[in-house]
């Protein structure tokens, strides 16, 4: 049988030496192009198939829409975070509110870890659709306001909303000024932040649903609305009292609050009666969403029914512009920053004789 001449061939001019070297030859040659290949993903190979194209884009796109233009202040390097959506998705509705459980204020701050000094929380993970001052007229009610930053800090939270604590404290024991102690509140807080919007409320009023919303609306807002010491209904429909808000613009609109209603009664009625005679009307929440608890406590000291009440309600429309920010006199006697609130304590000069 014929042998294959090239086999014959290849075989007779291998001996076992040659095979040796072209063996070793061969394995030095893997060797070299493993070493190449990984050289190269580990300096060279950005581009290559192992990067992430979806992830790569998207920082693409971050970063050439945050691209300083010649005329623009070079923007900081942390990326661009979205709005929070509306409604917040960490409402959970109806909540249980009782006065009976004993409140210690060092405990409410170690359970709200994000507010920072001074009773300021705003979202880490989105952009709060507001700003809002909270402002709380007050004087000796220190067990009611224990009750409020309780109940209040995990509420507004959970509202995704950018926020701020101010508790306006009327210094002295003359009579006691609600509404001007709110203008104080108003102005002393855009003293320290951008706030687009100002929640005014009584120290003693507790929501009992967090989708009764902290926030401003295109009017006026009236929140407490469906008390219980009313029996869970509005006492009248012009009733403005207990916690309101109102926007910047709304707030300027009317001139803010008057600041000659001294002792109860009657300021709620002046402010209600200054938003509709600008021409805006009061937006509420429904009777449900609208529930809310007050601490039941006595008449305060120097807090008696204003005898000249009445009389200030019919002239609103002669007064209001002149009486309100414009007019606004007071001096800030001190300024404690606490871990869950802002306490301005303030001289709001003597009530007339
Ligand atoms: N406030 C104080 N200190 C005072 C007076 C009033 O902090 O000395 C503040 C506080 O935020 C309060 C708000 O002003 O929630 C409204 O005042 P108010 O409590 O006098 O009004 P309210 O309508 O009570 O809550 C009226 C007296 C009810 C007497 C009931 C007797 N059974
Ligand atoms: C009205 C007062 C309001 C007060 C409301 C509820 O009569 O200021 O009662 O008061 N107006 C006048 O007196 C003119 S309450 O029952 O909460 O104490 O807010």
């Amino acid at each position: 049988m014929m042998k294959d001449p090239l086999l014959q061939s290849s075989a007779a001019a291998l001996p076992g030496a040659s095979l040796q070297k072209v063996c070793k030859l061969l394995v030095l040659f893997c060797a070299l192009h493993l070493s190449v290949t990984l050289l190269y993903f580990m300096f060279g190979g950005e581009s290559s198939y192992y990067t992430e194209p979806q992830q790569n884009q998207i920082h693409h796109k971050v970063n050439s829409s945050n691209e300083p233009s010649a005329t623009q202040e070079p923007s900081s390097s942390a990326p661009a975070i979205g709005d929070c959506p509306d409604p917040s998705p960490l409402l959970v509705g109806p909540l249980r509110i009782e006065f009976s459980i004993s409140v210690d204020l060092e405990q409410v701050r170690r359970t709200n870890p994000n507010v920072m000094e001074g009773g300021r929380y705003k979202p880490k993970d989105c952009k709060a659709l507001q700003k809002v001052a909270l402002i709380i007229p007050f004087r000796q009610r220190d067990e009611h306001l224990k009750y409020w930053l309780y109940y209040l800090h995990p509420i507004l939270q959970r509202q995704q909303l950018d926020y701020g604590i101010y508790v306006i404290n009327q210094d002295g024991n003359a009579t006691f000024n609600r509404a001007k102690l709110l203008n104080i509140g108003y102005m002393e807080a855009l003293k320290e932040y951008d706030y687009n919007c100002f929640v005014f409320s009584d120290v003693d009023l507790i929501p009992m649903d967090d989708r009764n919303i902290y926030k401003c609306y295109s009017q006026p807002r009236h929140l407490a609305v469906s008390m219980d010491k009313f029996g869970f209904r509005l006492p009248y429909n012009q009733y403005f009292g207990g916690v309101s808000a109102l926007n910047k613009e709304q707030f300027e609109k009317i001139n803010g609050f008057p600041n000659n209603y001294w002792g109860w009664g009657g300021e709620d009625d002046d402010i209600y009666n200054r938003i509709t005679a600008k021409g805006m009307s009061i937006s509420r929440p429904d009777a449900v969403t609208g529930k809310c608890k007050m601490i039941r406590h006595e008449r305060d000291a120097k807090n008696d029914p204003n005898p000249k009440r009445f009389e200030l309600i019919g002239r609103t429309r002669q007064t209001m512009d002149q009486d309100g920010i414009k007019s606004l006199t007071y001096k800030v006697i001190k300024t404690e920053k606490f871990p869950l609130y802002t306490k301005l304590t303030v001289d709001v000069g003597p009530p007339p004789r």
